[in-house]
């Protein structure tokens, strides 16, 4: 079979340029441990409401001993619960996702908070917001026919507003906690 010199050439510097990006995205997983952004971690969609992680009460933001804020919210047909969150600019939030029915997606726009929900699995991703302002949080793979309703809320604030009322949250909910306390006495 004749090949003409100058297309083998191009075939020859195609595969080329196939087996370098094949090379560096091997290296990058393997060596610098970049990977898609999910962790292959599993959960049983339906129980998703029984689960310790996912129960009503630890959905929406939350904020560990030291500081760590983690989102953890749950995707059904057709919203993301809770419906509104509050975060603050110019912090690493970490978004746990999980789906308690079919297959969904969530975007924010503008930001790089982009993912699939898979039903089975939780997908997490990290971002941050620099700018104040209410962000939208969108389904962006479709669901069924109410999934252009399907939308909540980012209210993102200054850090040191958000850090301000996230103390008088606290200090409100342990007066309520002390006066149940007093009221059982
Ligand atoms: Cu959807």
């Amino acid at each position: 079979m004749h090949i003409d010199p100058l297309e083998k050439k191009w075939v020859l510097i195609s595969l080329g340029m196939v087996s370098l990006f094949v090379a560096i995205i091997m290296i990058d997983a393997l060596f610098h441990g970049v990977n898609a952004p999910s962790n292959v971690e599993t959960i049983d969609s339906r129980k998703i409401h029984l689960s310790k992680e996912f129960n009503e009460d630890n959905l929406g933001v939350q904020v560990a001993d030291n500081g760590d804020i983690t989102v953890r919210m749950v995707a059904g047909r057709y919203a993301f619960f809770p419906k509104q969150i509050i975060l603050p600019t110019e912090t690493k939030v970490t978004f746990r996702w999980v789906s308690m029915d079919v297959l969904h997606g969530v975007h924010m726009p503008m930001t790089n908070m982009s993912t699939m929900i898979v039903p089975g699995y939780v997908a997490q991703v990290e971002s941050s917001f620099p700018r104040p302002g209410e962000y939208p949080i969108l389904c962006n793979e479709y669901c069924g026919l109410g999934h252009d309703h399907m939308w909540s809320k980012a209210l993102v604030i200054e850090k040191e507003e958000w850090a301000a009322s996230r103390a008088t949250q606290n200090a409100m909910l342990n007066t309520a906690i002390e006066d149940e306390g007093s009221n059982n006495e």
